[in-house]
């Protein structure tokens, strides 16, 4: 008899019709085997041996480089299980549009069937996966990014308790793409593109969109987080997890080399994108990371901003659209002060710069997590981590201060749920507008986003240790457009004043919109910030929110009546707050 996975594979394989179908073990030699396949497709590269050892770079179509929001689709009966801010098509209606794709797809292509585990192996909060595809780069993409392989075969044995997931490079053409979620049923089909959250479908599709589904369910939270620890001068580490868009520097945070560092503060990483969180007895919610590699944004990273992945990524990762130099080596904008000479730019064209940047401005790493050197001791415990902090944020160039702390559970979500953002390279679409994103999930909450706000809400009267929440922002910039804070390692800085929060200390100065850190308050030891900049970054402008809260309310009517009741409660007493300081200031 065979096991429900094996019937839902040969299933997937009588409508794609693949000229093979290979079952991966998850082996070394099977990982330099879907490598070598992925060097065959011809749109892959061999990096310098020396330097880059087992390091390759993929090239993929130029018209498939990023996220394709307007073509994703959560397909439950009712619409509105769905949701305001998903795209929306019924089960049937969407599978009888996209079969027609599927049909045949395979061809002449092999079909790699990918059996995996979101978290750590021996966890109790782990969850398997399957997925099928035409793409060895995807399945040695997948072989990074998850357990993948007999392990998990081993875990699931007979059980039909497994998110399959189809997917299908089919011709790459733009109008035949569709990534679909099937909560309901537990299902992802993906056809058209071959790129990252498209067709890696672990990450978004599974862990976030139908995580998100499973996780109200059966009661725990799928969230768009790092999660990393801060050790203490007294060895003492605080996990903390934090939401931040695609592409504003979430790899980077998890894996910061701390400058306080001589002091004794230092950050361990467990995860740069992904939290499966749960509650545990004690009242504390406790976090996995269900990923095993990180796939990170390459522009912008370099030793200064991420020495950590600079040194894991010279060996055993997969490097995508970025450019490469005459010695064979990667290379992205940032990478180093100027550009080598002689460089290839993404599409395999000698680099012209009137013709853009050499590297995709979505171009990324795939590498193991574990070769990372800041790689948290706990990164693989069964039970998790104990969370202390959510930490959200976004790109803001006004308005938002440096950090503030939600003075309730119900601030706190109301802060993650208009949370805002100014849009980046990693989705298709304009690169710098304004769009709310709340807890950096909207493009990957698997159901009607007001209802998802009800189970934050709901979240927190269930735990007796619920996490304190802040909110921060690191891009605020002066009137000539200059970042008015450091960033990357120097944000230890605001990390260590959630810690003293945590511990019952760090002065706080109440404002309208939270609790501001006083400048005293923070740690600038051998920083050189002027006392103008940190005013500035700690300002909260009465008048600036109150036209903020007007957007905000303006948003929230998007919800109707699936919007908690908790959150307009909370923007009337902002409100109030608001008109009291603004009566203050006389305006
Ligand atoms: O393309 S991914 O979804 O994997 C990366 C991201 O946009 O966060
Ligand atoms: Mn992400």
């Amino acid at each position: 008899m065979p096991t429900p996975m094996e019937k839902w594979v040969e299933e997937a394989a009588a409508l794609t019709k693949p000229e093979r179908v290979q079952w991966c073990e998850g082996t070394e030699g099977e990982h330099e085997q879907l490598l070598k396949d992925m060097l065959r497709g011809g749109n892959s590269l061999l990096l310098d041996r020396k330097s880059f050892p087992n390091c390759h770079l993929h090239r993929s179509d130029p018209r498939d480089v990023a996220r394709t929001e307007k073509v994703t689709f959560i397909c439950t009966e009712r619409k509105q299980d769905a949701g305001p801010t998903n795209n929306w098509m019924a089960p049937q209606q969407a599978k009888e549009m996209v079969r027609p794709l599927l049909e045949g797809a395979m061809k002449g292509r092999t079909m790699y069937v990918l059996p995996y585990i979101m978290g750590p192996a021996e966890s109790p909060f782990a969850r398997v996966g399957v997925e099928v595809t035409d793409s060895a780069y995807v399945a040695a993409s997948m072989g990074i990014m998850t357990r993948m392989g007999r392990v998990a075969l081993d875990r699931l044995g007979r059980s039909d308790d497994f998110v399959p997931g189809l997917h299908s490079n089919g011709d790459l053409d733009p109008s035949h793409r569709y990534i679909l979620h099937f909560p309901e049923e537990k299902l992802i089909w993906s056809v058209g593109s071959g790129y990252g959250g498209n067709a890696l479908l672990g990450k978004k599709c599974f862990a976030l969109r139908i995580g998100t589904w499973m996780a109200r369910e059966e009661g725990w939270m799928a969230e768009h987080m790092l999660i990393l620890g801060l050790e203490d001068p007294g060895g003492r580490v605080t996990y903390m997890a934090a939401a931040f868009p695609s592409a504003c520097g979430k790899t980077n945070l998890a894996m910061m080399v701390s400058a306080l560092e001589d002091e004794g503060y230092r950050v361990w990483t467990v995860g740069d994108d992904i939290a499966w969180l749960h509650p545990g007895p004690d009242g504390y919610l406790y976090a996995v990371n269900p990923e095993a590699g990180f796939f990170g944004v390459a522009p912008g990273t370099n030793e200064h901003t991420n020495p950590n992945v600079i040194e894991a990524l010279h060996r055993n990762t997969i490097f995508t659209n970025v450019g490469l130099t005459p010695d064979n080596q990667p290379w992205w904008e940032g990478l180093t002060a100027q550009p080598p000479q002689g460089l290839i730019d993404w599409k395999g064209q000698a680099w012209l710069p009137e013709n853009g940047p050499a590297a995709h401005p979505n171009s990324r790493y795939t590498v193991p997590a574990r070769q990372s050197p800041s790689i948290s001791p706990r990164w693989e415990d069964p039970a998790g981590v104990p969370i202390s902090a959510f930490i959200f944020g976004g790109r803001r160039a006004k308005l938002e201060p440096l950090v503030y702390e939600a003075t309730s559970w119900e601030h706190g979500v109301y802060s993650g749920a208009t949370l805002a953002s100014e849009t980046t390279a990693a989705a298709t679409g304009a690169v710098g507008v304004l769009r709310r994103d709340p807890m950096a999930m909207l493009p990957f909450c698997g159901y009607n986003m007001g209802h998802y706000f009800s189970y934050w809400l709901e979240m927190g009267r269930r735990l007796a240790h619920p996490p304190r929440i802040f909110h921060v922002n690191w891009f605020r910039k002066d009137s000539e457009g200059r970042y008015l804070w450091p960033g990357y390692g120097e944000n230890v800085r605001v990390l260590k004043w959630m810690l003293d929060r945590i511990s019952g200390a760090g002065e706080t100065h109440e404002t309208p919109i939270g609790l501001v850190p006083t400048p005293a308050a923070l740690d600038l030891n051998g920083l050189d910030i002027s006392r103008q900049n940190l005013e500035a970054l700690l300002r909260v402008d009465p008048a600036d929110w109150s036209a903020e809260l007007e957007g905000v309310k303006e948003y929230f009517g998007k919800f109707g009546d699936d919007l908690p009741l908790e959150l307009h409660s909370e923007a009337d007493r902002i409100g109030r707050r608001l008109q009291h300081a603004n009566v203050a200031t006389g305006r």
